[in-house]
């Protein structure tokens, strides 16, 4: 199977300049493809992936991928599926999240071999260009009535667009020509919101680079959920690839809660799995599907390449303590990661406290009388161990790492106390 064709099977094609042309190019040699993302944040989520995935897809298959992180278009915005202007961000906080995002793109990638990636910034040409050269140079090959035309600018046209934003299509279009001409990038990749982009890139290629020169633009479909609701959001926001604002446990979970519906799509969207693999779990979900195994896959395919081995180590640990109970083996990175959730009490004094008077003010238990009833019962435990005692008291040994108590009650419900 062709690259192409797995692409294909994936479902990672939406739209494509020139079918044709791009079959025959891939067929022919191998090529310098680029994907660009704006440092309007200090972090990608997982709906900025998929682009970036695709791209490695390619390097697998021997073409040298270009990653762009737009220095220069991140300090102008681009109006692409926005309704509204964009507040403009300040330079130093670009070039912080340029650093950041740099970073997170760094792992996806192979640097070192003979198709290694290469990673660019369009501040370092486009930063400090003269308004004048912009306009005789690039601006005077793109027309307005052209630009008028694009989805991305004609669905603003009521509600207002700057000329700055209006003109961000131009500063694309020119990181193309720069990447065709200098690095022979024969292709740009995006997200379906970047067609608009792509294709200004192509206009500018077409109008001033010689005589019978090609290339193109591929474009790749939004991922949606089978229940109509937004992909890799949750209650508590985004799914992002800072382990600092969503843990590698938050993410792992985050992996392994796929519904049956949208499973087999992510194996085929997000990891390198191969047909032959994708297909024996998708058998797998409609056989067993009580096994999760496509969602334990996917879980721990994603979590390998975004987080690195140790991290998925540390999420599944958790993962299995919080499942059995036993957790008094986690430490407090651990038990931070698995109870962040979790409603916390403040013990502050901190001194020894009996587990019938804790239960009650720390709301565990709805009353004095409702906290014995579940202590004598054996519905609580303190870290994983069952407290049937009403005159059990807690203290230092009860504290693991001197910070936390970690109560349950019932089967699932946990309550963290923190010292
Ligand atoms: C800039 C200069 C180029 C080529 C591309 C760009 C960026 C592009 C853009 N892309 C999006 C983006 O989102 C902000 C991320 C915050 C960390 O705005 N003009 O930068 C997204 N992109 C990935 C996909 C996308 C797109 O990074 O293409 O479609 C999301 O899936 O929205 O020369």
């Amino acid at each position: 199977m062709s690259l192409l064709e797995d692409l294909q099977w994936r479902g990672i094609v939406y739209q494509q300049t020139d079918e044709e042309g791009i079959k025959d190019a891939l067929k022919k040699e191998k090529i310098s493809l680029y994907c660009g993302v704006d440092p309007t944040a200090d972090s990608m989520h997982i709906g900025h992936l998929l682009p970036f995935l695709t791209l490695r897809r390619f390097q697998k298959e021997g073409h040298r991928p270009i990653v762009l992180v737009g220095g220069a278009t991140g300090l102008i915005g681009d109006p692409s599926g926005k309704s509204e202007e964009r507040k403009l961000q300040t330079l130093e906080t670009v070039q912080l999240n340029v650093d950041s995002i740099q970073n997170q793109l760094k792992r996806i990638f192979d640097f070192d071999s003979d198709n290694g990636a290469i990673m660019v910034n369009n501040y370092d040409w486009a930063g400090s260009m003269d308004i004048v050269t912009f306009l005789r140079d690039y601006g005077k090959h793109v027309g307005v009535n052209y630009m008028l035309a694009k989805d991305t600018i004609s669905s603003r046209l009521e509600t207002g667009i700057s000329f700055t934003e209006f003109t961000y299509t131009i500063l694309q279009a020119m990181d193309f020509l720069h990447l065709y001409e200098n690095h022979n990038c024969k292709m740009q990749i995006g997200g379906s919101d970047q067609w608009g982009n792509i294709t200004t890139g192509l206009e500018l290629i077409r109008k001033m680079a010689p005589e019978g020169s090609k290339a193109f633009g591929l474009t790749i479909p939004l991922v949606k959920k089978a229940d109509g609701t937004k992909f890799g959001k949750t209650e508590s926001g985004a799914i992002w690839l800072d382990p600092e604002k969503t843990s590698p446990y938050e993410f792992y979970q985050f992996w392994i809660n796929t519904a049956d519906a949208d499973v087999i799509k992510y194996l085929k969207f997000f990891t390198f799995l191969s047909r032959e693999e994708i297909e024996k779990l998708e058998k797998a979900v409609q056989e067993e599907p009580h096994l999760r195994k496509a969602q334990k896959t996917l879980a721990e395919e994603m979590t390998r390449l975004i987080h690195g081995d140790k991290a998925l180590e540390q999420a599944i640990k958790i993962t299995d303590a919080l499942f059995s109970g036993d957790i008094k083996n986690l430490s407090v990175s651990e038990i931070k990661q698995g109870f962040k959730d979790v409603p916390t009490y403040e013990h502050s004094e901190g001194g020894d406290i009996g587990i019938v008077d804790l239960l009650v003010t720390a709301k565990i238990s709805p009353s004095k009388r409702q906290a014995r009833e579940d202590v004598t019962n054996g519905a609580v435990s303190v870290n994983g161990e069952r407290v049937t005692e009403l005159d059990y008291t807690l203290s230092d040994k009860d504290k693991i790492e001197g910070q936390f108590t970690v109560i349950r009650r019932g089967k699932k419900k946990y309550f963290l106390i923190k010292y």
